[in-house]
C-alpha cells in the first residue's frame, strides 16, 4: 500500500490540495488507484431481466484515501427496453443512499435482457463491466482495464470513451455546452458561487450526461449519487480517452439510457428523476427584480415606469429588502410596511400582474423571533454533532437552518408560509423564491463562532472543534458509515470554496433521520424546494405552485424553476446563458430556466442590455435582476433597451402558446422545451459543438449577435429550409455558416424551421392574461418535402389538475390541405382568424373564423 506522503499530515494540506488542482489533473490519482486490488465477482445469479453478484475485495486493501470495503453487492436490472440499471453497494447496507423520499426512483418493468436495447457484460476477476448496444455491439461504457475502488470515503470508477467524445451535462457549470475532453474536471458540490466562475462547481449538482455519437446515436449515463465528487474527462499519456468518477462516498447507482436519439435520452432521463413540473401560463411573462430597492414606493414606481414606457411587466419581485432585519416572514415596518405592501399586491392583482417574494432558508436564532421559537418547539432545525442546535451566519445574523428530514419541519414551514402569506391578513404572493439553499453560510470555516461573527462580521478566533467527531451512527439503514472524517476527507474535491465545510453547513451536522450533511449536502436545496412547493399547494390548492430556486440536484425540475445565479453584466455571461440553458433544459430535465437578464453584478451597459433583453425573451424564464451594488437596470432606463424589450416581448407573447405547448410536452414526456441544434439535426456533425444558437421550442432557430458590441453575426444554418421569423422570407440553409450584417441593437435573428406549423396569437398584450384573449394566426412553414406539422396545447393556464379540460390540437399540412385535429376538452371563444402559408413567392393568407373547439380542415388551391 502506498499512501501519498502528504495526506496524513495536517500541515501539508495545501500540498495535497495542489495535487488535486485542474492542471495536474488525474495523473496523481491514477498512479495511486492502480495499486488498489479491485474486486472479484462471485455467486453470480442471473434470472429474467436481472443479475446479482457478490463483489469481494481481491487482495490487500489499498486504503488509498480511506478504508476499502471488503464486501460489495452488484445488482443489474433490465428495467425497460431502453433503461439498464447497475448498482454497486455495500453488503452491510450502511453506506449512505439517497432517501427515496427525497428522490423517488422508478422501479423496473422487468424486461428480459434479450428484449433490451442495452447489454450488460462483465469480467469476474478483477471485476469490470461494460454496457453496449444490443443491435450493433457498440460499447458505450466500459470499465475494463481499471479496478473499482470502493472505500468508506472514496469511490472510484473509470470508463473508456471514444476519442474526443461529444459529452453534455454534468451540471451545474458555466463552461461550454459540449464539454472539454482534455484535462477537464467537473466538481459537484453545491456552493455559493458569485460571478459564476468557469471550470468550477456552482449552485447545483447533476451527475448525468448525454454522449452523442452522430449517426450511431446518443445515449445517457445518469449517476444518482449526492456526495461531493470530481468527474475527470481526460486522455491518458498514450491518448486514450476516459471519464472517471472520484466520489467522496455513497453508492454507485447508474442508469444507462439507450436513446438512440438525443431527445429519447432526455425523455428517458426524465423517467428516472421525474417529469418537470408544469408551470402556469403567467410564469412566461416578463419579470423584474432588484436587490436593493430601498422601499415599497420604489417598487410601486418601477411598476408605474414600466407601464408608462409601454413595456409589459408581468411579475414584480421582492428581494430580501422587504424583510425586517433580514428575517424571513417579517416586513420592514418603515420601508416596507405591511399595509403598503398589501396595497401594492392588490393593485398588481387587479391589473393581472403577479408578485413573488424571497424566502431564504436561514432562520434567525433568537427566542424573541416567533418563527424560530415555533420551529424550535417542533424540533425543526439541524443539529450539530453534539446534539445542540447548529448555528451559522446569514442575512439575519446568527441563524439556524431547517432540517428537512425532521418529521415536523414541513408542517412548521407550511404553517409559517400560510400565516405570513395569508391573502386576508398578509401578503398574497404568487410564487416563492428560494435563495442561498446550497446552503450558503457566511461563516468562513469550521472555526466560526456565528454569534460573534454576526456581531463584528470578522473571523472569530480559533476554537476547538469540541466533540464534532463523535457522532453515533446506527448500523445498517443506509445512513452513512461510522468513523469517517466528515470535515477533511483525504480525497479533496476541487471545491472552489476550499474545504467541504467552508461557507456552508458543517458537514458533520446530523439530520433527524440519522444521516449527516457530509452525505446530504447536495440535496438540501432540492429538499427545501420540495417543502416550499408543498406549502404553496396547501395555500392555493388549485393553482400550480411557482418556486424559483438557486440550488438544485437531479430531479429538481419536478419542483422548481431555476435561474443561473449571480452572473455579471458582461458579454461573456450573456453568451454563457445559452450553454447553461441548454444543459439544464435538454440534459437535466429542468425546462424553466434563465439568467439574470442584463447581468447581476456590476454595471450593465445599454447596448449589452438591449441584446440581453432580446436574448432572454427567447429563453424560458425571463427575469431582469441586479445586485444591490449595481446601478438600476430596468429596461425603461434606456431608449435602446426600451425598444429592444418592446419588440422582443411582443414576439415572445405572440409565441406564448407555442412555448407553453413545448412546456407541456416537457412536463408530460420529458422532451426539451428548448433544443440544442444537434437534437434536431443529430447527423450533422457541424451542430455538435454549437452553443451560441438554439431552438426555442423545436421550430424556432435563434441566432443572436454574440460578439461584444457587434452588429453582425455569423451563424450556422443547417441543410434545410428556413423562413426569417420577422420578414417570413424563405432562406435556404446550406449546412454552412452565413453572416448577417447591420443587425441593429433592437434586432435578433430568428428563423422558422421548414416543416413546422406555428400557432401565434395575432396580437400581444400588456399581461399574459390579456394575451390569452387574443385570436390565433397559424403560420405554415413547409419543409423540403412541401409538408409541415405542429401542435397547440390549451388549458386554463393555472389549474394544478386540469382533468380533461384541455385541448391538444395537431396541425398537418400536406401541401394543399391543412388538417386541424386532436382532442378538444378546453372550451374557448378564441378562434383562428388567419392562416399564413409560406413557401411561395409571397405568403398566402387565408382569413376566417375557425373555432378551436372542434376539428376543421381546408384546402388551398
Ligand atoms: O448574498 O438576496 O443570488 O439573486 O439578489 C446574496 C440577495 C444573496 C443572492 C442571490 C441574488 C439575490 C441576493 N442573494
Amino acid at each position: 500500500m502506498s499512501l501519498p506522503s502528504t495526506i496524513d499530515d495536517d500541515g501539508l494540506k495545501c500540498a495535497s490540495l495542489q495535487e488535486n488542482t485542474r492542471t495536474s489533473a488525474s495523473k496523481a490519482f491514477s498512479a495511486s488507484v492502480d495499486d488498489c486490488p479491485g474486486y472479484t465477482a462471485s455467486n453470480v445469479v442471473e434470472s429474467d431481466g436481472k443479475l446479482t453478484a457478490d463483489l469481494t475485495l481481491a487482495g490487500t486493501a489499498c486504503n488509498i484515501y480511506s478504508t476499502d470495503l471488503t464486501d460489495l453487492k452488484l445488482l443489474v436490472e433490465y428495467q425497460t427496453d431502453s433503461r439498464l440499471y447497475v448498482k454497486i453497494y455495500d453488503a452491510g447496507l450502511q453506506v449512505y443512499q439517497i432517501q427515496e423520499s427525497v428522490l423517488p426512483r422508478p422501479s423496473g418493468q422487468g424486461v428480459l435482457a434479450s428484449d433490451s436495447t442495452l447489454q450488460f457484460k462483465f469480467t469476474e476477476d478483477p471485476f469490470s463491466f461494460s454496457i453496449s448496444r444490443t443491435d450493433s455491439d457498440e460499447v458505450l461504457f466500459n470499465t475494463n482495464g481499471t479496478k473499482l475502488v470502493f472505500e468508506s470515503q472514496y469511490v472510484y470508477l473509470k470508463t473508456q470513451l471514444p476519442k474526443d467524445p461529444n459529452i453534455y451535462g454534468l451540471g451545474e457549470h458555466s463552461d461550454s455546452f459540449r464539454l472539454p475532453t482534455d484535462n477537464y474536471k467537473r466538481t459537484l458540490w453545491n456552493a455559493e458561487s458569485p460571478f459564476i466562475p468557469r471550470n468550477s462547481n456552482l449552485y447545483g449538482s447533476h451527475p448525468n450526461y448525454i454522449e452523442h455519437r452522430g449517426e450511431s446515436g446518443s445515449h445517457g449515463v445518469a449517476l444518482i449519487n449526492a456526495n461531493g465528487m470530481d468527474i475527470n474527462i481526460n486522455k491518458t499519456d498514450s491518448g486514450d480517452q476516459f471519464l472517471e468518477y472520484n466520489i467522496l462516498g455513497g453508492v454507485l447507482d447508474f442508469y444507462f439510457l439507450s436513446g438512440p436519439s438525443p431527445t429519447d435520452v432526455s425523455k428517458q432521463y426524465a423517467d428516472v428523476v421525474g417529469l418537470p413540473a408544469m408551470v402556469s401560463y403567467w410564469t412566461f411573462g416578463f419579470q423584474q427584480c432588484k436587490y436593493g430597492w430601498p422601499d415599497i414606493q420604489t417598487e410601486a414606481a418601477v411598476v408605474a415606469n414600466y407601464s408608462a414606457a409601454n413595456i409589459p411587466l408581468e411579475v414584480l419581485w421582492a428581494d430580501i429588502d422587504y424583510m425586517d432585519k433580514r428575517r424571513i416572514f417579517t416586513t420592514d415596518p418603515e420601508k416596507y410596511p405591511l399595509d403598503k405592501m398589501r396595497a401594492l399586491v392588490d393593485e398588481l392583482h387587479q391589473k393581472g400582474q403577479k408578485y413573488v417574494m424571497m424566502l431564504d432558508p436561514g432562520v434567525q436564532y433568537s427566542d424573541s423571533y416567533a418563527p424560530y421559537s415555533r420551529g424550535k418547539g417542533v424540533d425543526a432545525f439541524i443539529k450539530a454533532a453534539d446534539g445542540s442546535l447548529y448555528r451559522g451566519e446569514q442575512w439575519a445574523g446568527e441563524v439556524v437552518w431547517p432540517d428537512w428530514f425532521a418529521p415536523k419541519t414541513q408542517g412548521w414551514w407550511t404553517d409559517e408560509i400560510k400565516r405570513f402569506f395569508d391573502p386576508e391578513t398578509g401578503l398574497d404572493i404568487d410564487g416563492a423564491w428560494n435563495d442561498m439553499n446550497e446552503v450558503s453560510n457566511f461563516c468562513a470555516d469550521v472555526n466560526c463562532d456565528p454569534s460573534q461573527d454576526a456581531v463584528d462580521r470578522k473571523r472569530a478566533p480559533d476554537t476547538a472543534r469540541k466533540g464534532w467527531y463523535t457522532r453515533q451512527t446506527p448500523a445498517g439503514g443506509m445512513k452513512g458509515l461510522p468513523d469517517r472524517d466528515l470535515f477533511n476527507p483525504k480525497y479533496r474535491i476541487n471545491n472552489h470554496q476550499g474545504d467541504i465545510s467552508v461557507r456552508t453547513l458543517y458537514t458533520n451536522n446530523t439530520n433527524a433521520d440519522g444521516t449527516v450533511q457530509y452525505d446530504t449536502h447536495n440535496i438540501h436545496g432540492l429538499m427545501m424546494i420540495t417543502a416550499t412547493r408543498s406549502s404553496l399547494i396547501t395555500r392555493r390548492p388549485n393553482s400550480r405552485p411557482f418556486v424559483l430556486t438557486r440550488s438544485t440536484f437531479a430531479g429538481a425540475g419536478t419542483k422548481a424553476a431555476h435561474w443561473f445565479g449571480d452572473n455579471a453584466s458582461n458579454w461573456d455571461d450573456y453568451r454563457i446563458t445559452i450553454s447553461q440553458m441548454l444543459s439544464f433544459a435538454a440534459v437535466h430535465a429542468m425546462p424553466m430556466v434563465g439568467s439574470d437578464v442584463c447581468g447581476f453584478n456590476s454595471d450593465a451597459q445599454e447596448k449589452m442590455c438591449a441584446r440581453w433583453a432580446m436574448l432572454g425573451a427567447f429563453q424560458p424564464f425571463y427575469r431582469n435582476h441586479a445586485d444591490i451594488s449595481a446601478p438600476n437596470q430596468e429596461f425603461y432606463l434606456w431608449e435602446l433597451v426600451t425598444q429592444a424589450a418592446q419588440k422582443a416581448i411582443d414576439a415572445r407573447y405572440r409565441l406564448l402558446d407555442y412555448i407553453y405547448t413545448a412546456m407541456h410536452r416537457a412536463a408530460s414526456t420529458g422532451s426539451p422545451i428548448v433544443n440544442p441544434l444537434f437534437f434536431i439535426y443529430p447527423n450533422d456533425a457541424e451542430t455538435f459543438g454549437i452553443d451560441l444558437q438554439w431552438f426555442y421550442g423545436d421550430a424556432l432557430l435563434v441566432s443572436p449577435v454574440t460578439d461584444d458590441d457587434a452588429t453582425s453575426v455569423t451563424f450556422y444554418l443547417p441543410d434545410d429550409i428556413f423562413y426569417d421569423f420577422w420578414t417570413l422570407e424563405r432562406v435556404e440553409g446550406k449546412g454552412a455558416t452565413i453572416t448577417m450584417d447591420n443587425v441593429s441593437f433592437t434586432d435578433i435573428p430568428v428563423h422558422i424551421r421548414g416543416g413546422t406549423v406555428l400557432p401565434l396569437r395575432s396580437a400581444s398584450g400588456n399581461t399574459t392574461a390579456l394575451v390569452r384573449q387574443n385570436d390565433f394566426t397559424l403560420v405554415v412553414a413547409p419543409g423540403q418535402d412541401g409538408k409541415a406539422s405542429g401542435s397547440l396545447y390549451l388549458d386554463d393556464g393555472d389549474s394544478l389538475d386540469v382533468g380533461d379540460k384541455f385541448s391538444d390540437i395537431t396541425f398537418t399540412w400536406d401541401g394543399t390541405t391543412l388538417k386541424v385535429d386532436g382532442t378538444f376538452g378546453y372550451e374557448t371563444d378564441v378562434v383562428v382568424v388567419s392562416v399564413k402559408i409560406l413557401g411561395g413567392e409571397e405568403p398566402v393568407t387565408k382569413e376566417g373564423n375557425w373555432s378551436l373547439n372542434e376539428a376543421f380542415q381546408f384546402t388551398v388551391s
